[in-house]
């Protein structure tokens, strides 16, 4: 008999819509027909569309921040969220300091995540210090080991990469078959602009923005896609934020370049007047993260790209940092300048009703091309498909059932994280996740986590990039 069987199921994936029963066993499909047969456990989703559990693929967890910042977020609280909004796996960093091994990061993380997790989970790993022996020994271990992705910075003091190491890391990542994650947004021009608008007593938070603009990050995105090019290397842009750095990634895939791009929710949900707050005052932190949000037309773009394929996945880019703290961001030194405001906002929860409501409900994407977006081109781009991002025979039981017609207003009260405020406080989306299934068992139902932390540590295979799954 089966563990658990969904009737009436409205089913979703990639690249399907049809009505049938799931059939669970020991956590994974076992079958899908008209009728499974009896089932211990019943679950009636008439009504209901069920889609593969989200698979968010960037989120900043337990993050170390130097020493008077700290993240809102550990494993525990994050993944929580993460399973509130309908999200089943999580994909968080692990970030090397300088003079760390990658084997020493990833312990570290691993003793922070271990028995904290509510959802999957699967580590990526920052390379800020690509010494001939990270590159030439530990990144060939990792990879072996199933940490199959990296990502590394063009910008900021303590993680930035030379051209010339942005160059190593890319060969490593070659011969290795790993995934590279690329935050591009120039180091010099950031530094130039930062001093530039300092020295005029542009301070407010909201000139993070203009420290930062569109071009800044088009001119670090075309670099990275042209030092992949002589590396003949795949390559992943991350939170991508407008046009500009977008039409990049289009130029390099007409010219037949593996260049794959991630957006997130800030960039359609929200644009640089969010940093002025109230009156050019401190609310305004509430917003800052890197790349910025734009404008209007950036979110026009971020659709159609959304739409056409410029874009592979839709993550969070959750990286939390409380309001109202000083460890958070209202620390001192961010009141004298907008350079000391971490960078970062919440996101892992609202990403999925995000996305659903401003792009199916309101007719942009269909629910396919959500379900692709957010859980199956991420498992195929780190390693995990079949068993992860889909609905299928053998795969594991991962899955979230939505209301699509049921209106909601975000609001921090219906928060899981332990960050003290939303982005998207007031904004009403139409349609919401009501259950969350892992490996399955039922983690959430119409609003409330359920019982312990459950999650498992997912080792990944080389990612489809490089002609895999
Ligand atoms: N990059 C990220 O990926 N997340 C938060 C801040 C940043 O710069
Ligand atoms: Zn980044
Ligand atoms: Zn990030």
């Amino acid at each position: 008999m089966l563990d658990t069987a969904i009737r009436n199921a409205t089913i979703i994936t990639a690249g399907d819509r049809y009505t049938a029963q799931i059939g669970i066993k020991n956590g994974r499909i076992t079958a899908i027909a008209e009728d499974v047969g009896p089932a211990a456990e019943e679950i009636d989703a008439a009504g209901m569309w069920v889609m593969p559990g989200g698979i968010d693929a960037h989120v900043h967890l337990e993050q170390p921040q130097g020493e008077d910042v700290v993240m809102a977020d550990g494993f525990e609280s994050g993944t929580r969220s993460a399973a509130a909004g309908g999200t089943t796996m999580v994909m968080p960093f692990a970030l090397q300091q300088k003079g760390q091994s990658l084997r020493e990061v990833v312990e570290a993380y691993h003793a922070a995540a271990r028995g904290k997790c509510y959802v999957d989970c699967s580590f990526h790993i920052i390379i800020t210090d690509p010494t001939p022996s990270v590159l030439g020994q530990e990144l060939p271990a990792l990879v072996k080991a199933g940490y199959t992705s990296f990502k590394v910075f063009m910008t900021y003091d303590d993680m930035v990469l030379n051209d010339a190491q942005l160059l190593d890391v890319f060969d490593a990542a070659r011969r290795e078959r790993a995934m590279v994650m690329v935050h591009a947004e120039g180091y010099d021009a950031i530094r130039y602009m930062t001093r530039k608008l300092e020295e005029a007593g542009r301070t407010a938070p909201y000139y993070h923005a203009a420290s930062r603009p569109e071009s800044v990050e088009r001119e670090a995105t075309h670099r990275a896609i042209s030092h992949a090019e002589l590396t003949d290397v795949p390559i992943m842009i991350v939170h991508v934020s407008g046009r500009e750095p977008m039409e990049q990634i289009q130029w390099a895939k007409r010219r037949g370049r593996n260049v794959y791009a991630e957006t997130c929710p800030q960039y359609i949900a929200l644009t640089a007047d969010d940093l002025k707050g109230l009156n050019m005052d401190f609310e305004g932190a509430k917003y800052v993260c890197s790349p910025p949000p734009r404008d209007a037309d950036s979110q026009t773009a971020i659709w159609e790209g959304l739409r056409d394929g410029t874009f592979d996945i839709f993550s969070s880019d959750h990286c939390p940092f409380r309001f109202e703290d000083p460890m958070g961001k209202s620390l001192e030194r961010g009141r004298t300048s907008f350079r000391w405001v971490p960078n970062g906002i919440p996101g892992v929860e609202t990403r999925l009703p995000l996305l659903f409501s401003e792009g199916i409900s309101k007719g942009r994407i269909s629910a396919e091309r959500f379900v692709a977006l957010t859980a199956t081109n991420p498992a195929r781009l780190f390693g995990m498909y079949p068993q992860k991002g889909t609905i299928a025979i053998g795969a594991d039981a991962d899955l979230t059932l939505w209301d699509p017609a049921r209106k909601i207003t975000i609001s921090q009260s219906l928060m899981h994280h332990a960050c003290d405020y939303t982005p998207y406080e007031g904004m009403v989306v139409t349609g919401w996740p009501v259950r969350t299934i892992l490996r399955g068992r039922t983690i959430m139902l119409d609003g409330e986590v359920t019982g312990t932390p459950a999650g498992a540590y997912v080792d990944r295979g080389i990612s489809g990039a490089f002609g895999g799954a």
